[in-house]
């Protein structure tokens, strides 16, 4: 069956054209005004960058090539004997635009599996950092050391022709995604258990990468928690463009920095605590209430214990979004994977989340000011880690990087592809704003 970079080949004339036509008969055509409140508001709303493989609907959430969840849940190959759907096939549709076959989505798993090997210089980097740094700073570093062995800075670097460009991009993505799962396991092992000794597994050729990431750090006997993985990557991949990782990896690779260099910025980014953080600070928030509460509380006692933190002047971790108004169906998905194991549903700290989706909504309208009272993806995603024994939150946020390189890198390649150019907004000063403002 084809590889990616051949089913990629077959499209690239094609979204080229698109380009091209768009450009050709509708270049001057507006998409919309840019108000004051959107220039000092963090741009929210504007229709300003290009991407492809997944568009963010304010009311039904995202779609990645038009299809919501479960439809990719549906169509999406899952490994053998498993039921969730693999990040590998996730990470081929989100490329290609194409739903891969059983054969296709194998043997390009077999493929980044292939390259998810660190370079001895890697480890080295890795295991001489201090335990008492954070993951997502590690994870940071890692990603940017790989930048060593980079096709793309190597093939810029010798004259390659623009046109080009979106090969050697493609190679350093696959690369950059197979090789992240190994960075998160060395620096979990690192950080949490005896460093990389002889105990720790080598790469299974035969298995895919979130069996392998599981394995590596110690859960490889647990079905629950591997299919967790798969079903975490698969759905923390992409949420459309404008989000602070992707955007990231996009502004960063328009200098046609290489893709780990583009990536490893888009990690800081995610370790922002309005952003992927918020995984972490979920589970932060939950284990301070169980300590307070217990086990269990009613309804009245988790509704003050909100207010308490809303009050103190802290976000409840979890709850609205810059763009969604509605439950986010990242967290349906991963509440339906509890719901539908009961040793998961029955875990206290599962039903807290539970019992905030029915109570934390009512209180974020009353306090009036957030424009979207429901749970992200993040109110869910750290509760069902913490279950199978993940229980160390401070990592969590990796799981999410490893995911969101294959949604930042897919639409990397495409920016090669279509040889977009250098992003440089315009920036104004306050007085200019205001000046132009008061001339409208
Ligand atoms: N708890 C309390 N207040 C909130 C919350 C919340 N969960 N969400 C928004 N607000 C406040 C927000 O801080 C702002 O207050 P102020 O005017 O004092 O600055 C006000 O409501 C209006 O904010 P919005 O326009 O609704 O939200 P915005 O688009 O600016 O920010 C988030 C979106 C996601 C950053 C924000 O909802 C938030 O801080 N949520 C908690 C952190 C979180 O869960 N982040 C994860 C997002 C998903 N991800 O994985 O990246
Ligand atoms: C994401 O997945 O990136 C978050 O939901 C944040 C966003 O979309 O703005």
């Amino acid at each position: 069956c084809p590889t990616v970079k051949e089913v990629l080949e077959e499209i690239v004339p094609e979204r080229r054209a698109l380009l091209a036509q768009l450009k050709k008969e509708h270049g001057s055509k507006t998409l919309g005004n840019v108000t004051v409140e959107q220039v000092v508001g963090g741009g929210r709303g504007i229709k300003y960058m290009l991407w492809d493989p997944s568009v963010l609907d304010s009311e039904e959430g995202i779609r990645f090539w038009g299809r919501s969840i479960p439809e990719c849940q549906e169509v999406l190959p899952t490994a053998p004997g498993g039921k969730e759907m693999l990040p590998e096939a996730m990470f081929w549709y989100l490329l290609t635009g194409r739903v891969p076959t059983d054969a296709e989505a194998k043997q390009f798993q077999e493929e980044l599996v292939g390259r998810s090997e660190l370079p001895a210089y890697v480890e080295k980097v890795l295991d001489s950092l201090p335990k008492t740094l954070h993951p997502m700073t590690q994870f940071v570093i890692g990603v940017a050391a790989l930048n060593h062995d980079s096709k793309f800075a190597a093939g810029y670097t010798a004259g390659m022709k623009k046109a080009d460009y979106w090969i050697p991009a493609l190679e350093d993505s696959l690369d950059c995604v197979a090789k992240s799962f190994t960075i998160a396991a060395r620096i979990y092992n690192n950080k949490y258990r005896n460093g990389n000794d002889s105990s720790v597994p080598a790469i299974d050729k035969s298995k895919d990468l979130s069996f392998n990431f599981a394995n590596q750090i110690g859960f490889g006997d647990s079905e629950g928690f591997v299919e967790l993985i798969r079903l975490y990557n698969a759905l923390h991949t992409d949420h459309e463009g404008g989000n602070v990782s992707a955007h990231t990896t996009h502004l960063v690779g328009s200098a046609l920095s290489d893709p780990f260099l583009s990536y490893s910025a888009a990690l800081g980014g995610l370790a922002g605590p309005l952003h992927g953080l918020a995984n972490q600070e979920v589970l932060r928030f939950i284990i301070d209430m169980q300590k307070e509460l217990g086990d269990t509380a009613s309804d009245e006692k988790v509704v003050e214990f909100i207010w308490k933190t809303l009050n103190s002047g802290r976000v409840i971790p979890g709850y609205g979004h810059a763009v969604l108004r509605k439950p986010d169906p990242r967290f349906m998905a991963l509440q339906q994977f509890g719901v539908g194991r009961k040793e998961v549903a029955q875990d206290p700290i599962f039903k807290y989340v539970d019992q905030l989706y029915k109570v934390a909504p009512g209180v974020l309208t009353e306090h009036g000011k957030t424009k979207n009272p429901f749970p992200n993806v993040d109110a869910a995603s750290g509760s069902l880690l913490y279950h199978y024994g993940l229980t160390k939150f401070e990592f969590y946020t990796v799981t999410f990087g490893t995911s969101r390189a294959m949604g930042g890198l897919a639409q990397y390649v495409h920016d090669r592809i279509l040889g977009l150019p250098i992003e440089r907004p315009k920036s104004l000063s306050m007085e200019a704003v205001l000046a132009l403002a008061q001339k409208a």
